[in-house]
């Protein structure tokens, strides 16, 4: 654990994302071009509110990378805010002369009343420029750099909606990835997709704001990430505690997840298929309820994640709340926000799980060069094999 490490910086109206990440293997093929194509994802999905207009979100590279392959150092990321212009002042980091209008109506929901006591601020604002989902940006440029080391591996990720205000989605199976990402919910199911739009709309007249739930999956990803030896090695615990820390998030589950609850286990468990039906990847089992995931351990089998979202705390039509000056009841703040957040938030999901995932590959396969992750990585599958065949 840690093999793969990230840090990132950044007030939501301040100057800019930055990111350090460390742990890459040298020899990896990296570019900016790499990682715009999530970026861009992350900024659309029906919902979002004006500040997605101002924003062309692009990671420029200033570290750890030289004539297109990484060099094993620490690889830095710097993303822009465009809406820092309309902040200078507000946002400062010198001291300024002018008084700035302090934000002192809680939102309930948000970090603002926890944040604002913990710290010591008479200002919600100090709380609420890093409890935004600005830093998903960040979180998404990083997750391109992970997903980037494991397709040298052949693992791919996709995420699509689940369901938003309580419209779920059908998917016929298996999902057509292309029709997800241009679907403007990033849903797989066009009647459910065009319900989700109407949800969306029948919010924002009300001052409202929509959650949802989506769904991650990744495959590609070989028998033998994570480990059942201890609670903090645990593959399932890590993507869980990943997801947990993203913005909004409030749930987690794996594969049938929270129905297997009510479920006996003959029904639950993935049958093992004897070595005649294993169709070429080793240790193949009947079905996939478990996610991918046994014991803590990835089985070769495609990982799925599903995690709910919240709706977003800051309501155009701001519930009542309380004053940090005065104590007093008011309407919590409101500035300026999105109605729902569901679409993106699936594609902040997927690089959280990348990011858990090339931390599991690192520890288990290591390298400071590529070509050594490969030539450990080809080495462990050769060994992936029934003890005695045929025996
Ligand atoms: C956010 C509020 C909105 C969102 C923002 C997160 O921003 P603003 O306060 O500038 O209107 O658009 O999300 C992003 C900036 C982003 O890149 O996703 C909040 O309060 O969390």
């Amino acid at each position: 654990m840690g093999q793969f490490r990230f840090l990132t910086a950044g007030e939501s109206h301040g100057k800019g994302l930055t990111m350090v990440i460390e742990g890459l293997p040298s020899g990896l093929s990296l570019g900016e071009d790499d990682i715009a194509p999530d970026l861009a994802r992350r900024q659309g999905g029906y919902g979002r509110g004006g500040r997605m207009k101002i924003e062309q979100d692009h990671a420029e590279i200033t570290a750890g990378v030289r004539h297109g392959f990484t060099l094993g150092s620490p690889v830095a990321l710097w993303v822009q805010n465009r809406d820092w212009v309309n902040w200078t002042e507000k946002m400062a980091v010198e001291p300024v002369d002018a008084v700035i209008e302090r934000v002192t109506r809680l939102r309930p929901g948000h970090a603002d009343l926890p944040g604002a006591m913990k710290y010591g601020f008479d200002d919600v604002r100090n709380v609420l420029e890093r409890a935004s989902a600005r830093e998903t940006a960040a979180r998404v440029a990083v997750g391109a750099v992970a997903k980037r080391l494991l397709a040298e591996f052949g693992v791919a990720f996709h995420s699509h909606t689940i369901s938003i205000a309580g419209v779920r989605s059908s998917p016929p199976e298996p999902i057509d990835w292309e029709a997800v990402e241009a679907s403007s919910v990033r849903c797989a199911d066009p009647d459910a997709g065009a319900a989700m739009v109407a949800a969306i709309n029948a919010a924002k007249p009300d001052g409202d704001t929509v959650g949802g739930e989506t769904e991650v999956r990744v495959s590609g990803v070989p028998l033998g990430l994570g480990s059942h030896v201890h609670w903090d090695r645990k593959l399932d615990g890590r993507i869980a505690g990943a997801i947990c820390s993203i913005n909004a998030f409030k749930g987690v589950e794996f594969g049938v997840g929270f129905e297997g609850a009510n479920m006996r286990g003959s029904q639950v468990h993935d049958v093992i298929l004897p070595i005649d039906r294993w169709d070429g990847l080793p240790w193949r089992h009947a079905t996939n309820r478990h996610g991918g995931i046994e014991g803590g351990i990835s089985t070769g089998e495609e990982i799925v994640v599903r995690a709910a979202v919240k709706p977003i705390p800051t309501l155009a039509h701001p519930l009542p709340s309380v004053d940090l000056d005065t104590g007093e009841e008011v309407l919590a703040h409101y500035e300026r926000s999105d109605v729902c957040v569901v679409p993106a938030a699936g594609v902040v999901a997927e690089a959280m799980v990348a990011v858990v995932l090339a931390d599991a590959w690192l520890e288990k396969f290591g390298g400071d060069t590529l070509a050594e992750t490969r030539a450990n990585h080809e080495r462990f599958l050769a060994t992936l094999k029934p003890r005695h065949p045929g025996s």
